[in-house]
C-alpha cells in the first residue's frame, strides 16, 4: 500500500485576518490571501490550511458560524475562494479548510428556529430544563454546573422557552446535537457541497467534543478552578466520538478521496489519538494534541497559571507521542496556531541576540519528527508575542473573559497582564509582517489588532533577501522532508532525554541515520559525545551557525546530520 500523500507534506496556516488586507478596510481578507501564493509557493508549503472565513457574527472571529455555505464579506466572496483554491492547485498546493461542527453560530439559522420549543430544530441543539427545584433563570439553576472552555457557565438561559441551551465556549456558540442523524446529515451535505467546489480536506475544529456523555450531570469541581466546575473528560473523546468519525468518513469520502483530515482533540492522550488515526478504523488521517502546550502551565486547567518550561518534559512528551504512533497512526507537529501565543518568545529567546538562532533551532528540532509539520503564519520569519501592555489592546474574546473574572477573584491588573501577555491568544493574531511600511505592508488603514513595532526589523521582505534567515532555513527543513525518505518514515529514538540544555534524537532508516542536536540555551554547551553516535564522519545537512565543532554547540546552535552506519 502506498502511503497518502499527507504523509509527506507540510502545511501552512493561515489567520485570514491577520494575513493581507487587499481592500484596505484593516483586516485580511481572501483577495489578500490570493495576492500573496507566490510567497507561499517560495517557502515550498503543500497545504494550506485557512481559518474559519465563512459567515459569522465573528464573535470568536469566525469560530461562530452563522452560515456554512457563504464567506463573510469581511473575507470576500464564493467566487474569492474559487479563485484561491485555483490559484494554490495551479502552484501544486492544496486547501484545507476549518470544519467547526460542534456548534454554530447563535445566529445560525437552524439556532434561530431552535429557539422556538415547537420547531422541529428544538432538538438540533442541546436544550435543559432548569436544575430540579430551582426556578429557571435564578442562580444556580443551570441544568448541571458545567463551565465553558471560554470561563465562566456552559448554559445560557433562553427566557422565551425558560430553558437553558449548552455551549462549550462562548454563549453565541451553542453546541450541536449530535445524537441527531438529521444534524449529521446536514453536516456532510456541507462538506461534500465543499469537497465539489475543490477543497482538498478539514482541520476539525474541537472535534472530539462532538459526543456528549448522556445522561449530563454535574462534574467534581476541580479545587483552584471553580469556574470551570466539570472534569473535562466528561466531554471530551464521548462514547460515540468514533462512530460519527467513521460515518463522516464515509459519507464525505474522506479515505476514498484521499482528502486531508485532522481532528483538533482537546486533551486527547495517546491511546485515543493512535484508534482516530489507526488507517483501518477509517476515522482521521491525524490530530492535534495538546499535551506538549501544557507543560508551562501549573497542574489544573487554566493556561494563565504560568510555568516555566522544563526543557527533559517537553523531549519526554514529544518521545512519548513519537513512540506512541510508530506502528499505528498518525500525528501532526505543530510549535504555532492562532490559539498559541508565539513560539521564539514562548520556547526560544526573542532577544535581539538570539532570536533568529532560537527561531531555527525550535524549526530544525519539530521539522524532523516523524508527523506532519504545521507552520503558522509568521513562524518562518520568528514573529514573536504581541508586547500589549494594555486590557484596551486586546481583542480575544477568550483574553477579555479571563481578565473579567481574574479581576472579580481578586487578581491584580498586573498580574492578570503578565499571564495574558505571556498566553493571550493574541500574541499570534497580531498582523503578519510583509515589509518595515508603517502597517508592515499588511493594510494600508488603521489594522484590527495592533502592528508589532518590530516589523521594522522582522518582516518577509528583510528575510528574503538574507540567505541567512529563518525563513530560508524553513525552508531547507521543508526540502529536506520532501527529499529524504529518512525525514518522512525513519524511527525516532530520543538522545540525552534528561539535559536540561541538549535537545538530541535520531531517525534511522534503511543503514542510515539522521542525528539532530539543538543547543535549547544562551550558554555554550559541549557535546557528550561519548552519549552521541559519532560525528566526525557525518554529512552536516543543515546547521544555524558556521561554526564546525563536533564537540560543542554555540547558544542556540541547531544541526542535522546524516550518517552511513555502514561506514561509521
Ligand atoms: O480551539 C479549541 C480549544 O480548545 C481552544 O479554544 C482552547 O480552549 C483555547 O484556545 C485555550 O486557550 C478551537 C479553535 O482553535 C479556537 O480558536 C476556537 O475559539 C475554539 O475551538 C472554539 O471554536
Amino acid at each position: 500500500m502506498t502511503s497518502p500523500w499527507w504523509k509527506s507534506a507540510v502545511v501552512y496556516q493561515i489567520y485570514p485576518r491577520s494575513f493581507a488586507d487587499s481592500d484596505h478596510d484593516g483586516i485580511g481578507d481572501l483577495p489578500g490571501i490570493v495576492s500573496r501564493l507566490d510567497y507561499l509557493k517560495q517557502l515550498g508549503v503543500d497545504v494550506i490550511w485557512l481559518s474559519p472565513v465563512y459567515r459569522s457574527p465573528q464573535d470568536d472571529n469566525g469560530y461562530d458560524i452563522s452560515d456554512y455555505n457563504d464567506i463573510d464579506p469581511t473575507f470576500g466572496t464564493l467566487a474569492d475562494v474559487d479563485e484561491l483554491i485555483e490559484g494554490l492547485h495551479a502552484r501544486g498546493m492544496k486547501l484545507v479548510m476549518d470544519l467547526v461542527v460542534n456548534h454554530t453560530s447563535d445566529e445560525h439559522p437552524w439556532f434561530v428556529e431552535s429557539r422556538d420549543p415547537a420547531s422541529d430544530k428544538r432538538d438540533w441543539y442541546i436544550w435543559r430544563p432548569a436544575r430540579e427545584g430551582f426556578e429557571p433563570g435564578t442562580e444556580g439553576a443551570e441544568p448541571t454546573n458545567w463551565g465553558s472552555f471560554f470561563l465562566g457557565k456552559g448554559w445560557e438561559f433562553d427566557p422565551r422557552s425558560q430553558e437553558y441551551y449548552l455551549h462549550l465556549f462562548s454563549p453565541k456558540q451553542p453546541d450541536l446535537n449530535w445524537e441527531n442523524p438529521a444534524v449529521r446529515e446536514a453536516i456532510y451535505d456541507m462538506m461534500r457541497w465543499w469537497v465539489d467546489r475543490g477543497v482538498d480536506g478539514f482541520r476539525m475544529d474541537v472535534i472530539n467534543l462532538i459526543s456528549k456523555t448522556y445522561p449530563l450531570v454535574d462534574g467534581p469541581v476541580t479545587p483552584g478552578f471553580e469556574p470551570l466546575c466539570y472534569d473535562p473528560s466528561m466531554v471530551t473523546d464521548g462514547p460515540r466520538v468514533e462512530e460519527f468519525l467513521k460515518e463522516m468518513n464515509r459519507e464525505v469520502g474522506i479515505d476514498a478521496k484521499e482528502l486531508f483530515s485532522v481532528g483538533e482533540m482537546v486533551m486527547v492522550d495517546v491511546e485515543h489519538a493512535r484508534r482516530y488515526t489507526d488507517p483501518a478504523n477509517g476515522e482521521l488521517g491525524m490530530v492535534f494534541t495538546f499535551e506538549h502546550m501544557s507543560l508551562d502551565q501549573q497542574p489544573g486547567l487554566s493556561k494563565f497559571d504560568l510555568k516555566p518550561l522544563h526543557l527533559p518534559d517537553l523531549k519526554q512528551n514529544l518521545a512519548l507521542w513519537q513512540d506512541a504512533l510508530a506502528e499505528v497512526g498518525w500525528n501532526s507537529l505543530y510549535w504555532n496556531n492562532h490559539d498559541q501565543p508565539r513560539v521564539v518568545s514562548r520556547f526560544g529567546d526573542d532577544s535581539d541576540e538570539f532570536r533568529v538562532p532560537s527561531a531555527k533551532a525550535l524549526g530544525t528540532v519539530l521539522h524532523m519528527l516523524r508527523g506532519t509539520p504545521y507552520i503558522y503564519q509568521g513562524e518562518e520569519l520568528g514573529m514573536t508575542n504581541a508586547g500589549f501592555l494594555s486590557i484596551d489592546e486586546y481583542n480575544d474574546i477568550e483574553a477579555k473573559r479571563f481578565h473579567e473574572l481574574a479581576l472579580s477573584l481578586g487578581i491584580s491588573e498586573w498580574m492578570i497582564l503578565i499571564a495574558l501577555a505571556a498566553k493571550s491568544r493574541d500574541n499570534a493574531r497580531t498582523p503578519m509582517h510583509w515589509d518595515d511600511s508603517d502597517h508592515a505592508g499588511f493594510t494600508s488603514r488603521s489594522p484590527w489588532l495592533s502592528v508589532n513595532s518590530n516589523h521594522r526589523e522582522i518582516n518577509a521582505a528583510e528575510a528574503l533577501a538574507d540567505p541567512d534567515s529563518v525563513f530560508y532555513h524553513y525552508r531547507r527543513l521543508i526540502e529536506l522532508r520532501h527529499e529524504l525518505a529518512i525525514v518522512r518514515e525513519g524511527r525516532f529514538e530520543l538522545m540525552l532525554p534528561d539535559h536540561e540544555r541538549i535537545f538530541a534524537y535520531t531517525r534511522q532508516l534503511d543503514g542510515q541515520l539522521l542525528v539532530v542536536v539543538a543547543n535549547w540555551s544562551q550558554e555554550y554547551v559541549d557535546l557528550p559525545t561519548d552519549e552521541l553516535p559519532t560525528l566526525t564522519e557525518a554529512e552536516l545537512l543543515l546547521g544555524s551557525h558556521a561554526s564546525a565543532s563536533h564537540y560543542q554547540l554555540e547558544p542556540w546552535e541547531s544541526r542535522i546530520y546524516l550518517l552511513d552506519l555502514a561506514k561509521g
